[in-house]
């Protein structure tokens, strides 16, 4: 690509339908997003039509440019652009903006809309996602082709985002981008929009920092795109820049593109007004005039614009051609990795992923957390894909690979660094942890993990929900599960959060009750491909006989002597061993009882109706749960009689096992409640 760039009238042409149309698609709904989509039109066309390499024709192309709009709210920006490249969306899909049922909903939707990379809309999403996909593309190029030169691989890409004032304003960028520094991730490209503008108006008002210096302390090459004298964003400054962060490939690149938001509408450009609403009939009818338009017209774009813009299309075949002639070559020189790479996109485990995984001896005592480490490492010996780290927590999660070297760049002066490494060191960052490891998932090679204490899920929580709307393969891998980690107290003890967790749709949570149990929960989660929670014990727990219907979420674990209980005993995690205790004494006080282990609610209610009545048949109403954390969740499982052994308040700083005992988990209180359910069941 020459260092000048080519743009001619039709181009501009493009550029100002871009902006009629936003104005237009946003009148049509009477609500949305319109000046930002307006003003980025030239950042958005450059890159869509000279700047990324990408085939419309081929959405899922391993080798594409990866485009994250972190500004959700600016989804016509996007939307455009797929409409113009022809991916799929046509006019009438951008008439039908934000209706039921269209391709073009409010903010950008994973899954939904071809073209659409991440589901961006929670501001600073997408800028911590892209760079996660930044590193995925280092971690897939290393793994398979690792020893090309940089640039060479046809694993090589960039990623391109664009984001606003507000995704800068966020602290989750700030987390992000401080690794990206560090990673020192030369294929991440940052146009920042540097609009002055956001919903209160001029942003003088909370954010007034020097954000390039901010960039360059953490290590980035810092850009800076002036106006073009009539208001535009300046599109050959821009381009020269986009053309320098791709010159450095140790770095992170921010272009800060100093845009005018709503230009050139004449009254509301520059204003917050021109942010989220419709500009108005007479407003968008100005703007037609000043751009030579027909302000009678809706929805006018030429024919000579539109087949000019879809040239992309065939730019993009011949770059995918071309791309395939390196691709072919590098699985013709690595046939041991193009059968991996084949593997891995096919969905396939290999055949010794199903023995891969430890076990224990009944009897013994492990701690959840540490079976949980084991069963990695075991599985990391035969997916050379699955990898992850943890929040600086890494001794305590038990997340590391043994010998895994840490992902980081060449040159970087840690310990044992390796540009393919498989440990993540993400630092005490657990939300940009949680949007990394869903930027990282989306890229559809690695499976991936990220861990923290369970408390601190709330640190991440706005990542999980994203990650669990888009549905895609994240397992999170939280330890210290309940009052039962001990001294560190209150503010480390979750209580709550099993129930807050396992409100959220999609999201799978479990909690394994020994490491038996952990071991197929792992399998199960990766075989799943569904985001998951692992949420284990600091403590060791006594290890029970393995049961591979840990993947139905519940199972029977000790059957009533006479085969049909009279009460049922309900418990996960570090409290099925109640359970057991529980029931050895009711049977002995002649109550047949059966303790039932769920560790995972949604898995069991995935089960056909047959299989959840055999395990809680419905006619045996007396039931007591058992779980180290608010009733609220188990209430539809033991009914109006039922009882539940629950923490409704927030535990104390002591011995693990002492504040079991003074909180009600015991052998004793769980009986004493079973004797409640069965009286009141009467
Ligand atoms: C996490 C989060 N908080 C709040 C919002 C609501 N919101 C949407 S856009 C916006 C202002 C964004 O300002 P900026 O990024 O500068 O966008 P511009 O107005 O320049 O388009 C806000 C507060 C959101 N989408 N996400
Ligand atoms: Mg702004």
């Amino acid at each position: 690509m020459s260092d000048q760039l080519e743009w001619n009238d039709l181009d501009r042409r493009t550029v100002d339908t871009v902006r009629v149309l936003a104005a237009d698609a946003v009148h049509r709904v009477g609500n949305g997003h319109p000046g930002t989509a307006m003003s980025l039109a030239p950042a958005a066309t450059l890159l869509f039509q000279r700047i990324m390499r990408h085939d419309p024709s081929d959405p899922n192309w391993v080798g594409r440019d990866r485009f994250v709009l972190s500004a959700g709210h600016s989804s016509l920006t996007l939307y455009l652009q797929l409409f113009l490249s022809g991916y799929g969306l046509e006019l009438e899909d951008i008439e039908h903006f934000r209706q039921a049922g269209s391709l073009t909903p409010g903010h950008p939707e994973y899954g939904h809309t071809v073209g659409v990379e991440v589901t961006t809309g929670p501001l600073g999403q997408g800028l911590a996602n892209a760079v996660g996909m930044a590193m995925d593309a280092r971690y897939t190029r290393e793994l398979f082709d690792s020893a090309a030169a940089p640039g060479e691989s046809p694993f090589d890409h960039h990623v391109y985002v664009i984001a606003g004032d507000g995704c800068l304003e966020e602290g989750v960028t700030s987390e992000a981008s401080s690794l990206a520094g560090t990673q020192g991730l030369g294929n991440l490209i940052l146009i920042y929009d540097d609009n002055h503008i956001s919903i209160e108006g001029n942003t003088n008002v909370a954010f007034t920092e020097d954000v390039l210096k901010r960039y360059e302390a953490y290590g980035w090459q810092t850009l800076d795109v002036e106006l073009e004298p009539n208001g535009s964003i300046d599109i050959n400054a821009l381009y020269s820049a986009i053309q320098e962060a791709k010159a450095d490939d140790k770095r992170p690149t921010i272009i800060k593109v100093r845009s005018i938001i709503g230009w050139p509408a004449p009254t509301l450009q520059n204003t917050g007004k021109a942010h989220g609403a419709d500009l108005g009939a007479d407003e968008i009818a100005k703007i037609k005039e000043i751009l030579g338009f027909d302000p009678e017209k809706e929805f006018e774009i030429s024919q000579e614009v539109l087949d000019h813009a879809r040239e992309v299309k065939g730019r993009g075949q011949e770059a995918h051609q071309a791309w395939k002639a390196d691709f072919d070559k590098w699985r013709e020189s690595h046939p041991e990795k193009a059968a991996l790479f084949d593997r891995i996109t096919s969905g396939e485990f290999p055949a010794e992923f199903d023995s891969a995984v430890p076990e224990w001896e009944t009897g013994s005592s492990v701690a959840t957390r540490v079976a949980s480490g084991e069963t990695i490492n075991t599985i990391a010996k035969v997916l050379p894909e699955f990898w992850g780290g943890s929040a600086d927590l890494a001794g305590s999660n038990n997340t590391s690979i043994e010998g895994g070297l840490s992902f980081l760049p060449e040159g970087s002066k840690a310990d044992n660094p390796s540009p393919g490494g498989r440990i993540i060191h993400f630092g005490i960052r657990e939300h940009a942890m949680g949007s990394i490891i869903n930027g990282i998932a989306v890229g559809g090679i690695s499976k991936i993990y990220g861990g923290t204490f369970f408390t601190f899920a709330d640190y991440m929580r706005g990542a999980v929900r994203v990650g669990s709307l888009m549905d895609i393969p994240v397992t999170y891998v939280w330890t210290h599960d309940s009052i039962g980690l001990g001294e560190d107290g209150p503010t480390h003890q979750p209580v709550e959060h099993l129930t807050a967790y396992r409100a959220i749709p999609n999201l799978h949570i479990v909690r394994p009750a020994d490491a038996n149990e952990t071991a197929v929960a792992w399998q199960t989660i990766l075989r799943n491909q569904k985001p998951a929670g692992l949420v284990l014990s600091r403590q060791g727990l006594p290890v029970y006989d393995k049961n591979e219907d840990v993947a139905k979420g519940a199972y029977v674990r000790v059957e009533a002597s006479s085969g049909s209980p009279e009460l049922i005993i309900v418990a996960t995690g570090s409290e099925v061993q109640l359970a057991v205790g529980a029931a050895e004494q009711l049977e002995a006080d002649g109550v047949p009882t059966r303790v039932v282990s769920m560790p995972c609610f949604e898995w069991f209610y995935a089960q056909d109706q047959a299989y959840q009545d055999s395990i809680l048949p419905p006619d045996v109403k007396a039931r007591v749960s058992v779980e180290a954390g608010l009733a609220e969740p188990w209430r539809a499982i033991v009914g109006d009689n039922g009882r539940s052994v629950s923490l409704e308040h927030y535990g104390a700083s002591a011995d693990g096992a002492y504040l079991m005992k003074e909180f009600g988990f015991t052998v004793d209180n769980v009986v004493a409640k079973a004797k409640e359910t069965i009286e009141a069941n009467k």
